[in-house]
């Protein structure tokens, strides 16, 4: 039986960079996620008799949400379900399902890089048909029905057994318990030299992959362990907690601590990498050498022709604005456009369905290419693999080479971590009001050429995103970024993007933190970082 439930909005629901995330304790008030589902539900015209795709990445709350949004699903007219078995579907393989089972659409349940447990986050997000986290019109389309909710619809019924997979039914609405890796893992062998690497595994390669007790772990195994014959322990914290092991899931020099550690010892592997709470983000560290995400989007892109799946070449390169420079001498070299959209997965949807681009990715560790909608942590470990099998040199020296060719954009990203919201939301209105008058202006970090708050015109529907992150930009093409983060859940986060150009011919083996002093001292002196923030120093450097 279906019942109505009547409910009172909550002010709170408007996504945010990637989905609607909180603290678990603000998703267990009465009616919390299912005003939000609802909300998404409420939203969308024709998903009568389709298929909606859920799974998360096993945090804590996650299997409780996948019972609720299986019964309002149900209730709301969706003809069948796909989940993944004990709810288990990572981002880039929740994108994978949509897309091959034709579905609506799909709720992925996570708080992506956030850590997890019962004081910790718990996020829900929306994805639309072409696998993409649901674009800006569909976002505040869910917003604006947030706020006026006064009902949901619920099916009265017991939990569905998500554990064994097979096929059963929930009211009218049919439901699939499908295998979260299988499918995935043969599309990463469609597209890489699964032999290759094997081969060179087996001759002595060695690798290191921290899955951070989240959920790549199963997928790591059977890919790296099983398909590619790396020896067992390889993956490291390979099974998903609800809590993480208390790891902080975000693949950062600050938070994949140990990997990093373990990389730069003198008896270290040829190859680590590390990925996120819900497996779109990789952090890659090669023996004795950390690669900036931005420096590995363009690694990536100069060498993915040697990979089976990108043989043919790419269309073209899309970042995110804060992202390094460094994928734009790639792309220019290459003769293909680059497009440079806001922050945030959902944005670069529209150029991959249009065929504009075929690889992406974020200064944040988020690469990914056309393969899915989403970024796609192991992905971009399989792709490093491939190019490490071909080329036959390390790490370190394909940086050196790269850099040689192409220059090195010295980049940093300086975090001020919980900041009252207020004093955040201050320092960002006086660095707007100051923009006019700071071209032309010497600074520690040279002269300001221009300064603007980024917004950004979508080239295939003309939609427009305004206030996108504010942009410094110096004679030299050095920048500075200042914007606040989308996917906190307690006060502001202060993102600062640091960055510093030199050429081939130029200084490539600085240490970041010199290369880029005077302008981390620019970025004090316009925005008074600590004065507003009272913090002398960031939180997090990346
Ligand atoms: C951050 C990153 C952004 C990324 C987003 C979601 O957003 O900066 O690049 O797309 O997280 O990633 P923000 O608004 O906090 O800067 V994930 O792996 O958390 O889905
Ligand atoms: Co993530």
């Amino acid at each position: 039986m279906i019942s109505t439930v009547s409910t009172t909005p909550f002010s709170d629901q408007q996504p945010g960079t990637s989905g609607l995330r909180k603290k678990v304790r603000v998703f267990q008030q009465p009616h919390y996620a299912e005003n939000f589902v609802q909300s998404v539900f409420d939203s969308l015209d024709g998903h009568a008799g389709q298929t909606l795709v859920v799974g998360g990445d096993g945090r804590y709350l996650n299997r409780e949400v996948i019972q609720i949004v299986l019964k309002m699903a149900a209730a709301n007219g969706f003809g069948r379900a796909l989940v993944g078995q004990g709810g288990i579907l990572s981002t880039p393989a929740a994108s994978h399902l949509i897309r091959t089972s034709g579905a609506f659409g799909g709720l992925i349940l996570s708080a992506s890089h956030n850590p997890g447990g019962p004081d910790e986050d718990f996020g829900i997000k929306y994805n639309v048909g072409n696998g993409g986290p649901a674009p800006e019109k569909v976002t505040d389309a869910i917003a604006a029905h947030a706020l006026v909710i006064d009902r949901y619809k619920i099916l009265d019924a017991r939990d569905v057994d998500i554990d064994a997979i097979g096929t059963s039914r929930l009211g009218d609405m049919a439901i699939e318990v499908v295998d979260p890796v299988a499918a995935y893992a043969d599309l990463m062998e469609s597209l890489f030299d699964f032999p290759a690497i094997r081969a060179q595994i087996a001759g002595g390669f060695t690798l290191a992959l921290d899955s951070m007790s989240a959920v790549t772990g199963p997928y790591a195994v059977e890919i790296f362990e099983r398909r590619l014959g790396a020896p067992a322990g390889t993956v490291l914290n390979g099974t998903p907690l609800p809590d993480f092991g208390h790891h902080h899931p975000d693949p950062n020099l600050v938070h994949a601590r140990a990997l990093h550690d373990r990389m730069m010892a003198p008896d270290a592997p040829d190859f680590g990498a590390a990925s996120d709470g819900d497996g779109d983000r990789n952090l890659i560290i090669g023996r004795h050498c950390y690669v900036t995400p931005s420096d590995s989007l363009a690694v990536l892109a100069a060498n993915a022709h040697l990979a089976p799946g990108y043989a043919a070449g790419l269309k073209g390169i899309a970042r995110s604005m804060p992202t390094s420079g460094a994928a734009d001498r790639v792309a220019e070299k290459l003769g293909i456009p680059l497009y440079e959209t806001p922050t945030g997965w959902k944005f670069f949807g529209n150029l991959l369905d249009a065929g504009m681009a075929t690889i992406c990715g974020e200064e944040s560790a988020g690469t990914g290419s056309d393969h899915v909608r989403e970024k796609d942590g192991i992905w971009a470990v399989l792709l490093w693999l491939n190019i490490l099998a071909v080329r036959k040199q390390s790490v370190a020296a394909i940086m050196a080479d790269h850099w040689a060719t192409y220059g090195r954009n010295y980049y940093a990203r300086h975090d001020y971590e919980g900041i009252d919201k207020d004093c955040a939301d201050a320092l960002m209105v006086a660095l707007r009001g100051k923009l006019g008058a700071l071209p032309g202006t010497p600074n520690s970090g040279g002269t300001v050429k221009s300064a603007d708050d980024f917004a950004y015109v979508d080239p295939t529907d003309q939609s427009v995103s305004r206030q996108q992150g504010i942009r410094i930009l110096f004679d030299d093409g050095s920048r500075i970024i200042f914007r606040l983060s989308g996917t906190g859940t307690q006060g502001a986060t202060l993102r600062v993007y640091i960055e510093r150009y030199v050429g081939p011919k130029g200084e490539l083996a600085l240490a970041t933190g010199d290369a880029l002093a005077p302008l981390i001292a620019a970025a004090q002196e316009v925005a008074d970082i600590a004065g507003h923030t009272g913090m002398d120093r960031p939180s997090v450097i990346t």
